[in-house]
Parts: C-alpha cells; structure tokens; sequence
C-alpha cells in the first residue's frame, strides 16, 4: 500500500497577510493522519512557512532548486538553503520552469540528485502538451522525462521521491484528465519505471496534477495508481486544499 501523498503549489501567489491566514488555517487543522501533506511556497515566505507549520502535520517545500551546491548562479537557491529553513524537499521540472524558464531533462535530472543526495524528497513533474497529446506522443514525452532521472539516479532513489503527472493542457485551464486518462498515464509511467525495478515501480507514489478541486480529487483517487496530487490554485483556499487531502484518505 502506498501512502498518499497531497502536496499544494502556491506558484508566484500570496504575500505575508494573505499568507498568515492561509498557513493559520492549515496549522489549525486536523490532518488525516495517513496522507502525507506538504506546501511549495515562493522562497521569500519559506521563514513564515517554516515558523507556521512547525510541528504540524504539513511539510514546507520549495517550488524549484538550484543543482549547484553553491556559487555565482544569481537568483538561484541550493538544497543547503533549504536545508537552513528546514524544508522537505522541492518540485523540479514543474512545466511552468520548463516552458517559462527553459528547463530541460538534464537539469530537471541534476536538481533531482541535488534533492536525493542531501535526503530531501524531490517531486519531479512531468507532462505533455495538448499538442504533443493530440500527435500522440504523450507516452514518449512523459517517459523521456522520466528516464532522464531514472538513468542517471536508478530506479530507487526515483521511488524516494513523488512523481507528478500533470498534463500541461489541464493546468490552471479548468480542464481535469478524466480519471481514466489520467489513470492510463500513470500505469504506464508505473511500467516504465519497473523495467528497471519492479519493487521501486511498486513503491512509487504517482500523484496528479491539473486543475484539481474538491469536487473532482474523489473520482482521481479512486483510480489504482493516483496515489494523491499535486493542487495549484485549489490549494490557495485552506478548507478547499483540506477537502483534497481528506479524499485522499
Ligand atoms: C498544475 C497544478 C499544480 P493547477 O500546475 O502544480 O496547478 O491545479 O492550478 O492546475
């Protein structure tokens, strides 16, 4: 049995006030004690984030890193930072970092290690565009993406981590995978990963993202291998990213 795992991407959203109440909310909360729960926030607030969830059940993650250890690599943030503020991990290769910023499956694999090597758990997130769906290349982009960790980490330190799928077409856009789209993804990324090792495979949460609500996690989670999700603008109300998380139980 995988243990779920629901994790809110704040994105570039909030400032201290609106975040206080955000973080009070989630803080004063009573967690479902079998899903594991986490927050990305922006790397100004990960102080207040840190301070507000302290000893509360939802971990403080970060939405991108840096693979270098430190230097001259203006604007960047390394794991020893996150480290300092006592952060769980971070996203790497949110779609938004690898179409906005220019991204690609090399480093996305690097900042994965940055992440696994130092013990903190990496979310790598991977998915098509509508263009590459509708040319039908969904399972070519989303394994390459995969393999790029894979290859370089193995399929172990792949499994110590949370995999995100998270179609490009359905985010921010309104627009859900179906359950069953979403679930034919997974399986298949689930295959991928026990070509390599069929116990890793087993082990590795697979969670989904896009334009997940309330109203429609029950029916993602439902499916075999959703193991919980990855919520953006949902998880910017505390008694909606709540409800998410209590589905997932
Ligand atoms: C996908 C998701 C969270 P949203 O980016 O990573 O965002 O739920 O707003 O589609």
């Amino acid at each position: 049995m995988r243990r779920p795992w629901v994790g809110g991407n704040w994105k570039m959203n909030g400032v201290r006030e609106s975040n206080a109440a955000l973080l009070d909310a989630l803080a004063a909360a009573e967690h479902v004690a079998s899903v594991d729960t986490a927050v990305a926030v922006p790397a100004p607030y990960w102080q207040q984030s840190s301070d507000a969830l302290r000893d509360t059940a939802v971990a403080v993650m970060a939405q991108t890193v840096s693979p270098h250890a430190s230097g001259a690599y203006t604007g960047d943030c390394s794991v020893a930072m996150m480290e300092d503020f006592k952060l769980a991990g971070a996203l790497v290769g949110h779609s938004e970092r690898r179409q906005g910023v220019g991204e690609n499956d090399a480093l996305v694999a690097a900042q994965f290690a940055a992440l696994q090597r130092a013990g903190l758990t990496a979310v790598l997130c991977v998915g098509e565009t509508l263009a590459e769906r509708e040319a039908g290349d969904t399972l070519a982009v989303v394994s390459r993406q995969v393999l790029a960790v894979l290859e370089l980490m193995g399929a172990e330190a792949l499994a110590s981590g949370v995999l995100a799928y998270e179609p490009v077409w359905a985010i921010g856009t309104g627009l859900t995978a179906t359950p069953e789209q979403a679930q034919a993804v997974h399986a298949s990324l689930r295959a991928v990963v026990a070509a390599f090792d069929a116990p890793a495979a087993q082990a590795l949460r697979i969670v989904y993202g896009g334009s997940v609500k309330a109203d429609n996690a029950a029916g993602l989670f439902a499916m075999p291998d959703i193991d919980g999700a990855l919520v953006g603008g949902a998880s910017l109300s505390a008694p909606e990213f709540l409800a998410i998380c209590r589905a997932a139980g």
